[in-house]
């Protein structure tokens, strides 16, 4: 072994760790503070009091260009769509298609269920109304996160859909950038808009009005949810307006935990740590292994591919940081423990029995089994959502999917039979909680004077 190696040993061999021993031996980076409210809140505050007016000058203060049309224009739109690399077209096309049949598959059904004669409880699923998409730009303009928001809400029933996107400064009008426009377009989504950050957020929940003529009376109605990742500022935004508005999770660096045993192939595993940690300096890559040979042989192979890698400085700060290790197992059942305990975003089993593997596996965004499911085809085009709960927040939430934009409803529904069966039990419980006048209203449907205990 020549040069010292990428990513460090956390040896879990032969310790009989608590639960709470185990989480903490997880690597994960230290959770910073939060001190963008006291910056957001003003931009809140302006967009809110001036609507169309402040977002013309936070645009000019933040993203350093005053857009010509806050709204994009439709043609900007379908000509951004007659620019694109035709190959980069077939891959955004060919994504659609397979996110769509999954999602058509995840719609849920509705059911009923009958408690006795008369008595039902049924469940619809209404879409939500109005969604509010936010696209970040700058170093992180990923067309493939459109698509993992949009489909999903179309396949729901969302009626409106509206994005907001930064303006560039690198497109003379300040358009958005031309990847996302033309994501947009063949998504069949025309409401978007070049407003980015904070600001967009607030135009998201409280609608703003216009300012110019081009810009009509209302420039934006206001969401009832928003979805969608963002920089510091537009994670504050989200969580300050939720109550107000629905959010999603808000996401953290991504991450990659990967079981491996001895069979499986260490350049690949090289390969599919590297590729979570191009995201960002701060992302994690977790190799778990009851196998010290091909841990040995993955460390070998970085050493081979991150200096050859176009983000080799981003790669190797994100390799060697708190965040990622490879976890040393006493065997397969430990390994299983690790991951659990880690919750990962993203989860590959690369073992001879992943199937086995896969069925003890409580904690993890998606599941990536076997070899030739890597990560970042689900990150691009297998069908599967890549908006995933990161930070070990796996343990209680779900990535992104059809149910993301629909909600429950039971539906109550009991004749006079189904009530009257109930009726004393309503009454009784309602006494006992001291609240006699709920245990009325049952009681007065079938008797003229629930006031009058003798009648009871
Ligand atoms: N791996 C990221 C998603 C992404 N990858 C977008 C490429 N583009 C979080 O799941
Ligand atoms: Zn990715």
């Amino acid at each position: 072994m020549s040069e010292e190696n990428y990513m460090r040993i956390i040896d879990l061999r032969g310790r009989k760790l608590t639960r709470a021993e185990m989480l903490d031996a997880m690597p994960r980076a230290e959770m910073g503070t939060n001190e963008a409210t006291e910056l957001v809140q003003p931009i809140l505050d302006d967009v809110k009091a001036r609507g169309a007016a402040a977002l013309r000058d936070f645009a000019e203060k933040f993203d350093h260009i005053r857009p010509e049309n806050l709204r994009v224009p439709v043609e900007a739109m379908k000509a951004a769509v007659d620019e694109l690399d035709p190959e980069v077209r077939a891959a955004i096309e060919e994504s659609v298609r397979r996110s769509r049949a999954v999602s058509a598959s995840q719609v849920p059904a509705p059911f009923h269920t009958d408690l006795a004669e008369g008595a039902r409880v049924s469940e619809r699923w209404i879409p939500v109304q109005r969604v509010g998409l936010y696209v970040p730009g700058g170093k992180a303009v990923y067309p493939s996160s459109v698509i993992m928001n949009v489909v999903p809400a179309q396949a729901a029933g969302v009626e409106s859909l509206a994005i907001a996107t930064p303006p560039s400064r690198n497109n003379a009008d300040g358009l958005p950038d031309k990847t996302i426009l033309a994501t947009c377009s063949i998504l069949g989504v025309d409401e978007v808009y070049a407003v980015g950050g904070a600001q967009a957020v607030a135009m998201f929940a409280y609608g703003a009005k216009g300012s110019e003529p081009q810009d009509g009376e209302i420039l934006c109605d206001p969401v009832d949810k928003i979805t969608g990742p963002g920089n510091i500022f537009v994670a504050t935004a989200k969580r300050m307006v939720s109550g107000i508005v629905g959010i999603d999770a808000v996401a953290g660096p991504t991450e990659i935990a990967i079981i491996a045993d001895g069979g499986a192939n260490p350049s690949w595993l090289a390969a599919d740590l590297i590729g979570q940690a191009e995201h960002d300096e701060l992302a994690g890559s977790v190799l778990i292994t009851d196998s010290e040979e091909i841990a040995a042989k993955v460390q070998e192979d970085l050493k081979y591919r991150v200096p050859r890698t176009e983000h080799a400085e981003r790669v190797e700060t994100s390799l060697r940081g708190r965040q990622s290790g490879i976890i040393l197992t006493d065997g397969i059942e430990q390994s299983i423990d690790a991951a659990n305990a880690y919750a990962a975003e993203h989860l590959e089993i690369q073992t001879a029995d992943p199937d086995a593997v896969i069925a003890r596996i409580r904690n993890a965004g998606a599941i990536f089994r076997g070899p030739y499911s890597p990560v970042p085809l689900g990150d691009y085009m297998s069908g599967s959502n890549h908006v995933l709960p990161t930070s070990g927040t796996a343990r209680f939430a779900s990535g992104l999917g059809v149910h993301t934009f629909m909600k429950p409803v039971e539906v109550i529904e009991y004749d006079e039979q189904g009530l009257k069966t109930l009726a004393a039990r309503v009454n009784a419980f309602a006494v006992s909680e001291d609240l006699p006048a709920h245990g009325e209203c049952v009681l007065s449907r079938f008797i003229d004077d629930p006031y009058d205990k003798a009648t009871i």
